[in-house]
């Protein structure tokens, strides 16, 4: 096979005139995967193979996929005509006019391999039947049968390089591994394809050494019932602005987690592309993420690591549902990588946590702290509240809770955002409205966002009355001083 590949490039290379190549002989197109033949006579469909589609066939099982879809069937107008040359005639009969399509978009190694069942009989995968007109994803190894499960056909080999390499098996049997998506402080994160639905999800690989290995009685490593525990009420957490946990594999050395896959990226990467949003999308944003954390501080669960990186969007629209992440990881990261960013800065950190290093437990408070610098950074001005480049090291203006409206895009935008920023970055916990405070504030009142917002969220009417009894109440009157 190599073989084939490697003479047809030594004698283009040769070539005095490209054109003349070119016209003489078929351009050599990406072979991006192969059907070995099993029970399945290929070496005889040499001639059955259509030539402009199929250029190489080894002698004697394998055929060549380097066309973005191949079909395989009785009907004269497949690739892969099969006869009784190459099947038996009991198994023939049971073959449709086009028994099944495999496909890759544009034959991209990057683009995942699917295959369709389009027979009557049915076309298995690995033994399960696909179903007729379903679509799933075809990998490196995989038995086709036709007909009959026990009837295999061939395997196909995926050319493609192997992402699952060092993959465990529960995940490389459910899932295939596609591109990496990106990586964070917990560690990669793949796009994954459920191989039986096609369906897509982000894949984060936590490796264990990342997490805290401790002298506390208990953590990840010595409690695995309570890390169970935790993905347990990860995986049962449903709301639209949380991101959903689909599954969770526990390995010795990684945790798999397979998530909700957000094809809009972070929002951290949308405040980078767009230098500054206005404060109808900030707002629409920021009533999202707050009602994703009133949902975790009702079920007793705190963030603790909110932060642009952490929130994810659903589309590239700027009215975007957005969904919070990686709750409740933080438990088990290293404080030190919590509570500091990239290059050592405490940015989205409460002061309490501050104060005490990172030692002591905190309230749900931390995270209205993280909300209010979130607000500031990312949706009004594009810069930070706290930082070393403002004369004393940021740990210390957070932990007095110093900061001012510097940037010049705060003259635009309304005292009620500014007034509850000023609210939410209280050094005193106790005095830092709490979630519903924050949802009840005078800034999002405003109805029209509330209905996009609504929509986007896909709220039912029940639970959309009580968002409104929450904002419809008369703000409370001023009193003069
Ligand atoms: O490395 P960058 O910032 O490009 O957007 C997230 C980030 O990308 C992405 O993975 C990287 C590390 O967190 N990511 C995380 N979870 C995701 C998800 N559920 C995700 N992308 C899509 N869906």
């Amino acid at each position: 096979m190599a073989k084939d590949t490697q003479g047809t490039q030594a004698t283009q290379s040769q070539a005095s005139n490209v054109w003349t190549q070119v016209e003489s002989q078929p351009m050599e197109k990406i072979v991006w995967g192969r059907l070995y033949g099993k029970n399945i006579k290929i070496k005889s469909l040499g001639t059955a193979i259509k030539q402009y589609k199929i250029i190489y066939t080894h002698s004697p099982f394998c055929v060549d996929l380097n066309n973005d879809e191949f079909s395989a069937g009785r009907g004269e107008a497949n690739d892969l005509i099969l006869t009784l040359n190459d099947l038996p005639e009991k198994i023939l009969a049971r073959i449709s006019k086009v028994h099944f399509i495999i496909k890759r978009a544009n034959c991209e190694l990057t683009n995942p391999v699917y295959i369709q069942d389009l027979s009557r009989n049915g076309t298995f995968v690995n033994g399960e039947k696909i179903g007729t007109n379903k679509t799933r994803i075809l990998q490196n190894d995989d038995i086709i049968a036709l007909a009959h499960p026990t009837y295999k056909a061939f395997v196909f080999k995926d050319l493609s390089p192997n992402e699952a390499i060092g993959m465990p098996a529960e995940i490389k049997d459910t899932y295939y591994i596609n591109r990496k998506l990106g990586s964070g402080a917990y560690g990669m994160v793949r796009l994954v394809y459920d191989r039986r639905t096609c369906e897509q999800f982000a894949m984060k690989v936590v490796k264990k050494n990342m997490l805290e290995v401790s002298a506390q009685p208990k953590n990840y490593f010595n409690d695995p019932e309570k890390v169970l525990n935790e993905a347990k009420i990860m995986k049962n957490l449903s709301h639209p602005c949380v991101v959903r946990m689909h599954d969770i594999v526990d390995k010795p050395e990684s945790v798999y987690m397979v998530l909700e896959f957000m094809r809009g990226g972070d929002l951290l990467h949308r405040i980078i592309d767009n230098k500054l949003l206005s404060e109808d999308t900030s707002k629409l944003y920021f009533y999202q993420m707050c009602h994703a954390v009133k949902y975790l501080h009702d079920r007793a669960i705190t963030h603790r690591d909110l932060k642009p990186d952490n929130v994810l969007l659903e589309s590239n629209d700027a009215d975007t549902l957005l969904k919070v992440s990686d709750f409740g990881l933080s438990k088990f990261v290293h404080k030190g990588s919590v509570m500091r960013t990239l290059c050592g800065t405490p940015l989205y950190v409460a002061p309490e946590v501050l104060i005490t290093g990172g030692r002591d437990s905190y309230t749900q408070k931390v995270d209205i702290w993280s909300l209010g610098v979130v607000l500031y950074t990312c949706s009004l001005s594009g810069t930070l509240p706290f930082s070393d480049e403002y004369g004393t090291p940021a740990a210390d203006q957070i932990k007095r809770g110093r900061f001012r409206f510097r940037h010049p895009s705060w003259q635009q935008t309304s005292q009620r955002a500014k007034s509850l920023i000023k609210q939410m970055l209280i050094v005193d916990p106790t005095k830092r409205p709490s979630i519903d405070a924050v949802l009840k504030s005078n800034w999002l009142r405003d109805a029209p966002m509330l209905q996009k917002a609504r929509k986007l969220m896909k709220l039912e009417e029940t639970d959309q009355e009580e968002v409104e009894n929450n904002f419809l109440e008369p703000p409370t009157k001023r009193r003069r001083c």
